[in-house]
């Protein structure tokens, strides 16, 4: 004899295989979800398997020309302005070899490469490979010919490459910028170079391309405190990783927001702000960092702000065994990828 439990537990099983039971796989009925994969699964880039064909950044398709493009995803592979430990000029094939990003971000609700034109467009060429000046000059030239209305989202490369890039952002108007990172970056001249991974944001403010005043530091810990004197005295704001622990994720987006406002705002993000638990793999780390969690969480918070470019940097795999901190890098690409494709239709 079926108790009345049994009884209605055999007959919600018995609903869910007329449901499922014939249903091919992937088969989806919620009509948000449905409407997701129809977006996400119409792009063949998207139905073949993860590991198979050329790598690419976030497996966006391949493209010569970036007309017509909402977004380009650019591989910077210079790291002539370490420090210390090289090797983030293999960031961008770095990020590359990760499979299995996206497609759909499931908090922001959002699947950007069904919504915008995104695509990579390869590294920027370099004439020289041993003159960080003229790889400076390489970089700025590349970002002033790209097409209007398309805003690039850049792996690098060291940090230095962030320098360039805002002189041809910010031409015509400063850019703000929300700066994740263990480090200012606002140091000076360094062993007779002013052009390094200590120093981008120093030049940018002095050249007039970065306005200190909608510029936001988030994560500074370590022990360089002593030559990031520029940072305050520009007007920028600065969140130790302390400050980030007492005012909590939320808190920290609401400063960002109020200290960026409503103009074009760059987002740079140096995985060393990460902790060296999640992203070894990277020239100066420093202990004690955000967790991916916090990092995605205050990148999230950001959702509906006018970024016209971004990028991700300092991954050097060689001192990235598990891969993991490529994984991050690739995973904090795409949710910057993610804000960068708000606010539009499908
Ligand atoms: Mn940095």
């Amino acid at each position: 004899m079926q108790s009345e439990e049994e009884r209605l537990n055999r007959s919600r099983l018995e609903a869910l295989r007329r449901k499922y039971a014939d249903a091919l796989g992937g088969d989806v009925f919620d009509p948000a979800m449905k409407k997701v994969v129809d977006l996400v699964f119409a792009d063949p880039q998207r139905r073949k398997p993860p590991y198979s064909g050329i790598p690419t950044l976030l497996d966006a398709p391949i493209r010569e020309s970036m007309d017509g493009l909402d977004v380009a995803l650019i591989g910077v592979p210079m790291d002539l302005g370490v420090t210390n430990r090289p090797g983030a000029r293999f960031g961008p094939r770095a990020l590359r070899d990760i499979e299995r990003i996206g497609p759909y971000h499931h908090e922001l609700r959002r699947a950007p490469f069904a919504e915008i034109k995104v695509a990579d467009v390869g590294d920027v060429p370099f004439r020289s490979r041993f003159s960080l000046e003229k790889c400076m000059q390489d970089i700025e030239d590349y970002y002033r010919d790209i097409p209007n209305g398309v805003r690039p989202l850049s792996v690098g490369g060291d940090h230095s490459i962030t320098y360039p890039i805002m002189r041809a952002l910010g031409a015509d108007r400063p850019v703000g910028m929300i700066h994740i990172d263990a480090h200012c970056d606002t140091g000076g001249e360094y062993d007779y170079s002013k052009f390094h991974h200590g120093g981008p944001f120093r030049q940018a403010v002095l050249d007039g391309v970065l306005d200190p005043e909608r510029s936001i530091q988030i994560g500074i810990r370590g022990s360089s405190e002593m030559i990031w004197e520029f940072s305050y005295d520009a007007g920028m704001t600065v969140l130790h990783i302390e400050d980030v622990t007492r005012m909590g994720v939320e808190g920290v987006v609401a400063k960002a927001r109020e200290v960026v406002g409503d103009g074009p705002v760059y987002v740079t993000f140096d995985v060393d702000g990460l902790d060296p638990a999640y992203a070894p793999g990277t020239g100066t780390p420093e202990a004690g960092g955000l967790t991916p969690r916090e990092a995605q969480g205050i990148l999230r918070g950001l959702d509906g702000l006018d970024i016209i470019g971004g990028d991700v940097v300092e991954v050097a795999p060689q001192y990235d065994p598990t891969t993991n901190t490529a994984l991050v890098g690739g995973q904090i690409l795409f949710e910057i990828l993610t804000l960068m494709s708000g606010g539009r239709e499908p």
